[in-house]
């Protein structure tokens, strides 16, 4: 960072600092990841300079005969690693892209359907303050009180009564398999277009760690930089299924994002995505994200061994949700606690949390970036170790610090 150095030490100061912070302790939100940085190399380029609204073929702008070559190859990568039939790579992140998907299929007013945000959903699939409760009627399903499972007889139900024009599925917080195909005969048998969002669990999908969606959805949208581990930015596909359904999906889900929503492309994160894309596809990546499992698997049997109540009774994803009701501990305390002593996780409600969304019964954490620096199973169980020694007792985060910041010079960031 010569340059940047030179022109705003300020900046480069906090960018220095953050990458020490990172490099000194264990990042554990489950959304979050350490890109390449070859991923970095791409986002940072001069690609970042020019406008290419519209697609390739067809712009609004001159000088972009190189632009068009990189977002095909980087809409190729996308339909070859998801297996789908069209990629829009243009979104700037998962809720636009998800706007989108409600601009290709409904009209203001229609009847949509999503998981509930406290159920562990996410604000753009229905949620009462976002733009997909103002302008659509959103009709929200949970998860069943005692499994914590989606509560798929409740799904078909509300589907049955309500027949929305569109379902979507996804989570933020929800650690465990969709069933796809439940959730395609559901769709199917109301005539709804279905579509999932797999932010969360792209990478894994991706690699061959969670049933792939595609075979029982119309639409997939996703963000790049969770398990999939991109730069920000996100995909919208349409599958063969979806293309059945109407032919003319491909279509609308491009001219949702451009015009309807967005200008210019950042074509420096379409490269950033490419490289991704690329990297998804390498055998390594498979073993990355079956490791990320088998991970928070080792993560969530520990946690259990010192009697930490997990949401669902554990995992089979990236991601633990605990309820911290029997530690006598809320969430923001444990994440302020677990922060100093170089853990990252994240508050978070819990199915039926009676406490509210500031202030959370439960904590969030996950295994994708600390699987991205080399850990497994026996790193899991002694970071499990850690959080159960602060959270029962606080007086330990000092010495767990040093402890994390020790281990942490044994796995450096992803070169
Ligand atoms: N903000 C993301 C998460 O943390 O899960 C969801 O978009």
């Amino acid at each position: 960072m010569a340059k940047l150095k030179n022109k705003d030490s300020q900046i480069a100061k906090l960018i220095d600092l953050e990458l020490e912070r990172q490099k000194t302790s264990l990042e554990m939100i489950p959304s979050e990841n350490h890109s390449s940085p070859a991923v970095r190399e791409a986002l940072g380029s001069i690609l970042t300079d020019k406008y290419a609204e519209g697609y390739p073929g067809k712009r609004y702008y001159a000088g972009l005969k190189y632009y068009d070559i990189l977002e095909d190859i980087c809409r190729e990568r996308a339909k070859k690693l998801f297996k789908v039939v069209h990629a829009n790579v243009q979104p700037y992140s998962g809720s636009p892209a998800n706007a989108a998907v409600y601009m290709s299929v409904c009209e203001p007013g229609d009847t949509i359907m999503g998981l509930a945000l406290p159920m562990g959903g996410h604000l753009t699939h229905g949620w009462k303050v976002n733009f997909s409760a103002k302008f659509f009627k959103a009709v929200q399903y949970g998860v069943d009180e005692k499994t914590s499972l989606i509560n798929y007889d409740e799904v078909e139900k509300l589907a049955k009564e309500n027949n929305p024009k569109l379902i979507f599925v996804g989570a933020t917080a929800y650690p465990r398999i969709f069933d796809w195909k439940r959730l395609g005969e559901i769709a199917d048998s109301v005539n709804a277009y279905l579509c999932a969002d797999v932010a969360h669990i792209a990478g894994l999908v991706a690699g061959g760690a969670h049933p792939s969606p595609v075979p029982h959805v119309h639409l997939v949208s996703t963000t790049t930089h969770k398990t999939l581990r991109g730069p920000r930015g996100a995909l919208i596909m349409v599958t063969e299924k979806g293309v059945k359904k109407d032919p003319e999906l491909p279509k609308k889900v491009d001219k949702s994002v451009f015009p309807g929503l967005q200008g210019g492309p950042h074509e420096n994160a379409i490269a950033g995505i490419a490289v991704c894309l690329k990297e998804a596809t390498a055998p390594a990546f498979k073993k990355y994200a079956n490791q990320v499992v088998k991970n928070a698997k080792a993560l969530a049997e520990e946690l259990k061994r010192y009697g930490f109540n997990l949401v669902s009774g554990g995992t089979d994803n990236h991601l633990i949700l605990v309820d911290l009701r029997n530690k006598n501990i809320g969430g923001p305390e444990a994440q302020d606690l677990l922060e100093n002593a170089g853990i990252t996780i994240n508050k978070n409600s819990i199915p039926y949390d009676p406490a509210p969304p500031f202030k959370p019964s439960g904590i969030r954490m996950g295994t994708p970036a600390l699987t991205s620096r080399g850990m497994k199973e026996t790193e899991m169980k002694k970071i499990a170790g850690w959080i159960n020694e602060v959270i029962s007792n606080p007086k330990s985060v000092k010495k767990v610090r040093e402890e994390i910041k020790k281990f942490c010079k044994k796995f450096p960031l992803p070169k």
